[in-house]
């Protein structure tokens, strides 16, 4: 093993695949198409003098990309997309396919999203508030459609730490015009007495119906199941992992320490002594939601039980997914 960069793995991928680990590129549908479109970066730009070397390439950048970060199965499944259609006898026509296969997920990811936000929209009425949690923009499209059909519609938005996504919801929904009232995370229980649904989003989706979704979804959904507000779920079919289908399980991330505390706010709790070995961080970025929690999966292909989401999984994926960039 060598550390030393792939020098057939052209620029834009190198930076794409920093910027999804750095969270610059974040968001499971938005690391999805960033990888799509720097996969046809990589058949473009390539020199490869065979079949075989672009295909090698492809599958060498493929690798570099879904390395980057394991919760959101969306990465996967887009590079597998891309991958999948790889066909021609010549270098030419090999990359051909490979731009081809990326723009149409690109323009089908988009479609999707539209599609799957008038859906979730018919779920809110007019007057309603929701409360959202991290940003997602496939729950956001749920709210602008809701907003294009020509209802009053108000947000509770948690703030949502570590990294406080929830500001960039918070952002989103004003340009919208929806009214936003920003909470910070541990306000949550009160404030759901105020809200009618809680609207999140979905980095992977497993077979049993369990949503797993940025950190505190799970506490969030307990508490409103306790208050009676619904739970919905925004997440295009390219969320669903279809690994669950044969006992995989879904790879929880974790971050870095400084994401939770400084190095000033270390040195202090410890006294001075940062590497102290009885004081340790943790930050795992995601959670997993089980289905009791969740009253409905909203997908563009309508909104579904979790629990009969399996059936969905199996028609769009089968069980013989395979990893191409291996
Ligand atoms: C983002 C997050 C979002 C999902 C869905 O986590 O948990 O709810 O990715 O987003 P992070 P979208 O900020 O760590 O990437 O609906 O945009 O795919």
């Amino acid at each position: 093993m060598t550390d030393e960069p792939d020098e057939r793995i052209v620029p834009d991928v190198h930076e794409t695949a920093a910027d999804i680990a750095s969270m610059e590129i974040r968001g499971a549908a938005t690391i999805a198409d960033a990888a799509a479109a720097a996969l046809a970066s990589q058949a473009t730009a390539s020199t490869a003098g065979t079949s075989a070397a672009f295909e090698a390439e492809l599958q060498a950048a493929a690798r570099r990309l879904y390395e980057t970060r394991p919760t959101a199965v969306s990465l996967p499944n887009a590079l597998r997309y891309v991958l999948r259609d790889m066909d021609g006898e010549s270098v030419a026509a090999l990359r051909e396919s490979v731009v081809e296969s990326a723009r149409s997920f690109r323009e089908d990811l988009s479609d999707a999203q539209d599609r799957l936000g008038r859906i979730g929209a018919n779920r809110l009425r007019d007057g309603d508030t929701v409360m959202t949690h991290c940003h997602s923009t496939d729950a956001l499209a749920c709210v602008k459609g809701a907003v294009d059909q020509g209802k009053d519609v108000s947000a509770v938005v948690k703030e949502t730490r570590p990294r406080k996504q929830g500001h960039i919801t918070a952002e989103a929904l004003r340009e919208w015009g929806v009214p936003v009232t920003l909470v910070v995370d541990n306000a949550a229980r009160r404030y759901l007495e105020r809200v009618d649904h809680v609207l999140v989003g979905a980095d992977s989706i497993a077979a049993d119906g369990s949503v797993v979704n940025k950190i505190g979804t799970s506490g969030l959904a307990v508490n409103a199941r306790d208050r009676g507000v619904p739970v919905m779920v925004a997440a295009q079919t390219i969320k669903l992992h279809p690994g669950t289908l044969t006992g995989h399980t879904v790879e929880i991330e974790n971050r870095a320490e400084t994401e939770v505390v400084s190095d000033s706010e270390r040195d202090r709790i410890t006294d001075g002594h940062p590497a102290d070995p009885e004081f340790v961080v943790e930050n795992p970025a995601f959670d997993v939601t089980p289905p009791r929690y969740v009253d409905a999966i909203v997908t563009e292909h309508g909104q579904f039980p979790p629990e009969s989401i399996v059936t969905l999984m199996r028609e769009l994926f089968g069980t013989d997914v395979g990893e191409p960039w291996d």
